[in-house]
């Protein structure tokens, strides 16, 4: 039996405890401020979320400290005792994650079964608690009087998880998302705490389910567990909370630079699709109303019978030659695409799935059939690479046709029948292995994005739009997210902002929430709302259902239509902003539209504000998100903010008021920056952009401004440009730093308080001019 005592072994960063009693624990460093603990309870260890070896030469130490062995790198402290606890600390002993000693003490209930029939009876729920019982394992951390909690990807509530309990388990959600539903539609098991204001992440890397309780139970301790997989987490630290989410971003990958376009206007419906006249008639509206416009999407009526990769052509009549028709009017078409399979004898995906047994078996082998739009369907086994690849192959169909992306939707996978849900032990692959769905449910979309990205990218060799519903950490890599069925209510443009600022977190540059509100009937004055909050959020899509009163930007009256149109021309005069705060996102790891205190940790008012947000660093957005509103207070950060309508300059650190009518949005730029002010366009264009402007708020500043072809890969081989604007004691400079990228802007201006600065490209020094200033 297991005699040895407390020890250790080293093996190149891979120290491995022994107790006296229980299993060995082991300690992987990845990076000086990322340790991996692992204990294992005999489940597979392949990771859907961290691709590649991110383990960096480290110098470290391992010290026999007597009653304690010590694990120390540059920037982490790890202790683990003889009784199985371990601590971390920062380099300077700042505690940050240490096991806490002691039992759970339940909530309180005085419910006893026959009172919970009498509560069920009236149609109350009646959540499960989680019990120490019905997990695999938890694991129980100290929590401080002041810790603070984020990340989470999109969960329901505010910023600040702290207090509430959440669960890791996609799940379709079409009724009203609000503080109390502890899971949606995605998995991002990673959160951020600052202890005593010192920044730490924790990376749960189980697609079991799981369920985090965030000092709800407890103001001693917060606690982590799951129903299946091994103990498998990463501890993060670094220096700031960016540090720390960059260190979560480089392990589980880095939102790619998307074609300029994606960051585009885009319009839905449910129902759109139901013929290409109907589709060309909002397009049509689209050009009446002077509104500029990037993508329509196409919801699930194009499709022949709700079978995946068809395309109805009594609606659509030459589905080919109406994308290129729409296309040629600079308008891109995104259909949906389902994770349910139509059961068809006549239908050549699910003859192909079906022959090479490439569906989800039921334990006794035969393929579950399960209820989706086309009535009794199949689920592809996408933990299988050969049925990805299957996928991604078919994927070609909408690529040829001329689609711009693809949108996956029902990928929870939802399903009409048992619940809503797969049966938990359906069997899948989890590569050659067979598993079961209870391990597989939460990396489904996942994994469905995963081939749908390649799919794209074989076919198109652009940078792919896939757009899912449900995701897992790491997901980013291949996917933007959208939020799901949101509902038209005020209290759902109030959640999008948390939503968002969590999912860029956790990793997901690249997300919006459907402006106006999915389900239920919008109101003028709430899409004028959303549409002002979304005008920097990354992906901007008005959706909603069908049957719903209609809420495109002309379904009211002209004032509504004339503030929409406002906003969408101010959107498209940012996309250079918002594009080079993703390209830098690609690098840094952080997120465009981020939450003030990802930038402003030390700043306790930042803690718990739930209705703004900053774009990069510089620009500030504070929504109104009430009803009837039309002042409000914002809070400023340290340093001093220009009023973007009228250029009124605040000091920094305090709570300002500031107007607000229907047609403002409050909005701020540091001062002393320099923002792209893009040319007034309908649509963002194929071709390279003939002339830049950039404003100057404040006095001075400087500001690096990348180009590229905004659709491919070749910016990874360098083909980029990067210009750097300089603006100092009244002297202007346009220097074009770095020309790779063939094509340059003829003509660049730059604005000041008092001055226009005209600049003219010089192909002969392959500089700028200035040729006039007035
Ligand atoms: O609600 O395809 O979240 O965006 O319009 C039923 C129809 C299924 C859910 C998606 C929504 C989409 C709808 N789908």
């Amino acid at each position: 039996m297991n005699n040895q005592k407390f020890g250790y072994q080293d093996d190149n960063q891979k120290i491995t405890l022994d107790f006296a009693t229980g299993k060995e624990i082991i300690l992987n460093i990845i990076t000086p401020e990322i340790i991996e603990v692992f204990e294992d309870h005999g489940c597979a260890t392949n990771s859907y979320a961290i691709e590649g070896n991110k383990k960096q030469p480290t110098d470290y130490t391992v010290t026999d400290c007597g009653d304690h062995i010590e694990v120390q790198t540059t920037a982490l402290i790890g202790k683990v005792y003889p009784d199985r606890k371990i601590d971390f600390y920062d380099a300077q002993n700042h505690p940050l994650v240490l096991d806490y000693r002691g039992e759970r003490q339940m909530l309180p209930t005085d419910m006893d079964d026959e009172h919970r029939n009498t509560v069920m009876s009236e149609g109350h729920a009646v959540h499960a608690k989680a019990t120490p019982d019905n997990v695999n394992f938890e694991i129980l951390k100290s929590l401080a009087k002041d810790e603070v909690f984020y990340g989470l990807g999109g969960k329901t509530g505010f910023l600040n998880k702290r207090g509430y309990e959440y669960d890791n388990w996609n799940t379709d959600v079409p009724v009203l998302h609000n503080d109390s539903q502890t899971h949606l539609y995605k998995s991002i098991p990673v959160v951020y705490g600052m202890k005593n204001g010192y920044p730490y992440g924790l990376f749960f890397d189980d697609t079991y389910k799981s369920h985090f309780d965030l000092g709800k139970e407890s103001d001693n301790y917060y606690f982590y567990s799951a129903v299946g997989g091994n103990v498998d987490y990463y501890v993060l630290g670094g220096q700031t909370l960016q540090a720390v989410v960059a260190n979560y971003t480089y392990l589980t990958g880095r939102t790619p630079l998307p074609q300029k376009w994606m960051l585009g206007y885009q319009q839905s419906r449910w129902g759109y699709s139901i013929s290409d006249t109907r589709v060309e008639d909002i397009a049509d509206k689209f050009a009446e109303y002077d509104l500029p416009l990037d993508v329509i999407h196409l919801d699930i009526d194009y499709m022949r019978g709700y079978r995946d990769f068809t395309w109805d052509t009594t609606k659509f009549t030459d589905p080919k030659a109406f994308v290129q028709k729409m296309r040629e009017r600079g308008i891109r078409l995104m259909p949906i695409l389902d994770a349910g399979v139509k059961v068809d004898d006549k239908y050549d995906i699910y003859k192909e799935g079906m022959a090479k047994g490439y569906f989800v078996t039921n334990p006794d082998g035969s393929v579950y059939i399960g209820s989706v739009w086309p009535g009794d369907s199949v689920f592809p086994d996408f933990g299988n690479p050969d049925v990805r690849a299957w996928w991604a192959k078919h994927i070609k169909f909408f690529a040829d046709m001329g689609a711009c992306g693809i949108w996956n939707d029902m990928d929870e996978p939802a399903n009409f029948r048992a619940k809503g849900q797969l049966p938990d032990d359906l069997v899948f692959h989890n590569g050659q292995e067979k598993t079961t769905h209870a391990k597989m449910h939460n990396v489904f979309g996942h994994l469905q994005s995963q081939a749908a990205y390649e799919g794209m990218k074989a076919a198109t060799q652009q940078r792919p739009y896939i757009i899912t519903r449900a995701a897992y950490a790491g997901t980013q890599k291949y996917s933007t997210v959208w939020t799901g069925d949101n509902a038209a209510v005020w209290s759902h443009l109030q959640l999008a902002i948390p939503q968002l600022n969590g999912l860029g977190m956790s990793g997901f540059a690249f997300a919006g929430t459907d402006i106006g509100g999915f389900q239920e009937d919008t109101t003028p004055e709430l899409l004028t709302r959303w549409v002002e909050a979304s005008v920097l959020v990354p992906l901007m899509r008005n959706h909603s259902i069908l049957g719903s009163r209609y809420q495109e930007p002309w379904s009211f009256d002209q004032q509504t239509l004339d503030i929409y149109r406002k906003y969408l021309n101010l959107r498209y005069r940012l996309i250079p902003y918002l594009y080079d705060q993703f390209h830098q996102a690609e690098t840094s790891g952080l997120p465009v539209m981020r939450p003030l205190v990802l930038n402003y940790p030390q700043d306790r008012e930042t803690w718990n504000l739930n209705d703004q947000y900053l774009v990069g660093d510089n620009i500030l957005v504070a929504p109104i998100v009430n009803q009837g509103a039309t002042k409000r207070m914002v809070y400023l950060p340290a340093g001093e903010w220009v009023d973007f309508w009228n250029n009124t300059e605040y000091a920094g650190q305090r709570y300002v008021m500031v107007d607000a009518p229907l047609d403002t949005l409050p909005l701020f730029v540091r001062k002393d920056t320099i923002i792209p002010w893009g040319n007034k366009v309908m649509h963002v264009s194929d071709e390279p952009e003939k002339m830049m402007t950039f404003k100057v708020y404040g006095n001075q500043g400087t500001y690096c401004h990348y180009q590229d072809n905004g659709q491919d890969f070749k910016y990874q081989q360098g083909e980029f440009n990067e210009y750097v604007i300089n603006v100092a004691n009244d002297q202007i400079e346009v220097q074009l730093q770095k020309h790779d990228f063939k094509p340059v802007y003829q003509h660049i201006v730059v604005e000041t308080a008092t001055k226009h600065a005209k600049f003219t490209f010089d192909s002969e020094s392959d500089q700028y001019r200035q040729v006039e200033t007035n």
